[in-house]
């Protein structure tokens, strides 16, 4: 760690106390920022790290709603607007049992890098709730949204704050968020909300984009290296939103699919994942991926343990952070995983990235890899603020620009920062560098 930014770090640890997955985050970047400081000393004179670290705004409030048997039930929700220089807000909403301060703010914090790459003007923010949506039924998730929107509401806006989806979190969620805004607000606000359905204000292409993008994004990877991905042996885990379209791209580029897993299991299928039936029980049914054996009896399914361990060429981490330890790192080295790509947010651990980064295969950190998502969200942005719904293969293309670009990019400025194939310097300094500017420029605001 550089020396000027190493005491900033230690302050963010000392004010955030017990938040390790916010100071993981934190630390990945500042470790890459020292020669930064050294180009560019005018960013120590106005503090941009200290700013930087310091979310603009956070939100803490209770969420109280009934369940099916009319008990009261209290949950906790958040939001973090973390940075504001490049647009208003943008970062998805996490529902999940484990959610707390920490995890919000780390996630808070890598969407600000992450959409300055996207090269769409939003800034980063991101919130959730410790609701947990497991076994829940229809009308208390209904009642859960519209008691969380009923306080988050007032601090939302198109120009101001704009949520979207994420773990546990997709577009039945979206909608019950999206009806209640309107209603307390009498608005019909297309733009505060991404991720919306088809049918009102929603883009297409935007449920795919993350899954997609993050392929696109491997292609590029491997074709500097003069490979691709047909062919390939693919490892991808989790089942949910990420994973599902992850793998149908890889399919659709004659990749060869064999395991995916959810938080109760991993399942390997040698015959190729069967996307259909996960689709069905995962997207419609609400289920879990064991079940999938009961209609592929030659597939295998095991309760718990590491899906690291199948062998593969590619691995893409697509369920949740530090699900990628340095043990997994080495037994896919060993198994012969020339890329891996970080469809989730920060699932691979320190000692992980640095196992792969020293073993020089093509490592996509999250910051690039899946920024394809949030850059559809813009899009569709886009799209409402000019009344207008374009066509999937439009939307498509554009995604794909955008992925070859967040590519060239995080490509040229490590090779510009003498660290050449290293895309996780490459990712933090070009986000940096975007947002840093625009906050000189902005002033001490
Ligand atoms: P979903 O809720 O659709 O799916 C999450 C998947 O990951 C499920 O299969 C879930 O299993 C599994 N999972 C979640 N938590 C854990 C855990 N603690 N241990 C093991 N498995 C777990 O979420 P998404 O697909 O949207 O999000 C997946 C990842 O991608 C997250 O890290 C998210 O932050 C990131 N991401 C999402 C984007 C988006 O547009 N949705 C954009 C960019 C990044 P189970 O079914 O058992 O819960
Ligand atoms: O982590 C992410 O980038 C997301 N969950 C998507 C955010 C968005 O606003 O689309």
């Amino acid at each position: 760690m550089d020396e000027k930014v190493d005491p900033i770090l230690q302050e963010v640890i000392a004010r955030n106390p017990g938040e390790s997955e916010f100071h993981q985050a934190v630390r990945e970047v500042l470790e890459t920022l020292g020669p930064v400081l050294v180009k560019y000393p005018e960013f120590a004179r106005h503090k941009i790290i200290e700013r930087i670290c310091e979310p603009e705004r956070q939100i803490i409030f209770r969420v109280p709603w009934q369940d099916d048997k009319g008990q009261v039930q209290i949950n906790r929700g958040f939001r973090v607007e973390f940075n504001s220089a490049l647009g208003p807000y943008k970062g998805g909403l996490r529902f999940r049992a484990s959610v707390y301060l920490g995890i919000i703010k780390f996630l808070g914090f890598e969407q600000i890098f992450k959409n300055a790459l996207t090269g769409m003007p939003i800034g980063g923010g991101k919130g959730g709730s410790d609701f947990d949506p497991k076994g829940k039924s229809n009308d208390e998730i209904m009642r859960f949204c519209q008691s969380f929107m009923t306080e988050l509401y007032r601090h939302l806006g198109e120009y101001t704050d704009v949520p979207a989806g994420d773990i546990g979190v997709g577009g039945r969620e979206i909608g019950y968020l999206f009806g209640q805004y309107k209603r307390i607000t009498n608005r019909y606000e297309s733009g505060v909300l991404t991720g919306k359905g088809l049918e009102w204000g929603g883009s297409l292409v935007r449920t795919e984009a993350t899954g997609y993008g993050l392929i696109f994004f491997v292609r590029e990877m491997l074709k500097v290296r003069g490979d691709d991905l047909a062919g390939k042996t693919c490892v991808v885990s989790g089942s949910g939103n990420v994973a599902i379209y992850a793998i149908e791209k890889l399919q659709e580029l004659g990749a060869r699919v064999i395991a995916c897993s959810d938080s109760d299991g991993v399942l390997l299928d040698e015959q190729g994942i069967d996307l259909e039936i996960v689709k069905q029980l995962k997207e419609k049914e609400r289920r879990r991926i064991g079940e999938y054996t009961t209609l592929r009896k030659h597939a295998h399914y095991r309760a718990k343990g590491t899906i690291w361990d199948i062998p593969c060429q590619v691995a893409l981490p697509c369920a949740t952070q530090n699900e990628l330890t340095g043990k997994d790192a080495n037994t896919l080295l060993k198994n012969g995983c020339i890329a891996v790509a970080e469809g989730a947010n920060m699932p691979t651990t320190p000692e992980g990235a640095r196992t792969f980064l020293a073993a020089k295969i093509a490592y996509g950190p999250g910051k690039a890899a899946n920024a394809g998502g949030v850059a559809t969200s813009a899009l569709e942005m886009q799209q409402n603020a000019c009344r207008d719904a374009w066509t999937f293969d439009y939307t498509q293309q554009k995604l794909e620009a955008i992925m070859k670009e967040i590519h060239r990019l995080c490509h040229q400025t490590a090779e510009e920062f003498g660290m050449p194939g290293n895309y996780v310097i490459g990712a933090n300094i070009a986000g940096f560098l975007k947002v840093a500017k625009a906050m000189v420029a902005l002033g001490l605001v």
